[in-house]
């Protein structure tokens, strides 16, 4: 996992691809594809909360190449951190709402924190 040609890509991408695992178990709940687990939820969006602020340190200057980032995070990066920063919030509030425990604002907040994911990969991922 480490020396490749593009070793920050690898690791951004490694971390994204962690987040998908858990928060696919958290979008089948919100779906209804999976029954509500109170637990396992709370576990993964407490898992999510400390994920959401690792991808952001592998995103340096020069590492677009041979990687799904788009040029256009660097041309615009005040907005990129922006939507790095919604997505960290969204993330945290869905953590506070699991330990709260109700069910159907935690539900909801699912499709916030997949709204902030969808935002960033509509401008910045090919
Ligand atoms: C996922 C996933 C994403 C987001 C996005 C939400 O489960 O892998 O990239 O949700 O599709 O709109």
């Amino acid at each position: 996992c480490s020396g490749g040609p593009n070793e920050a890509a690898e690791y951004r991408h490694s971390i994204f691809h962690v987040i998908a695992w858990h928060f696919g178990t958290l979008g089948a709940m919100a779906k209804g594809e999976q029954p509500f687990d109170q637990a396992v939820f709370e576990r993964k969006a407490g898992i999510l909360e400390n994920l959401s602020k690792l991808p952001w340190e592998g995103f340096q200057e020069g590492t677009a190449e041979g990687s799904d980032a788009l040029p256009a995070i660097w041309e615009n990066r005040d907005d990129f951190d922006a939507k790095a920063n919604r997505f960290e919030e969204e993330a945290s509030t869905l953590a506070s709402l699991a330990r709260e425990g109700d069910q159907q604002a935690m539900l909801d907040q699912v499709g916030k924190v997949g709204q902030a994911c969808k935002a960033c990969h509509d401008d910045y991922r090919k």
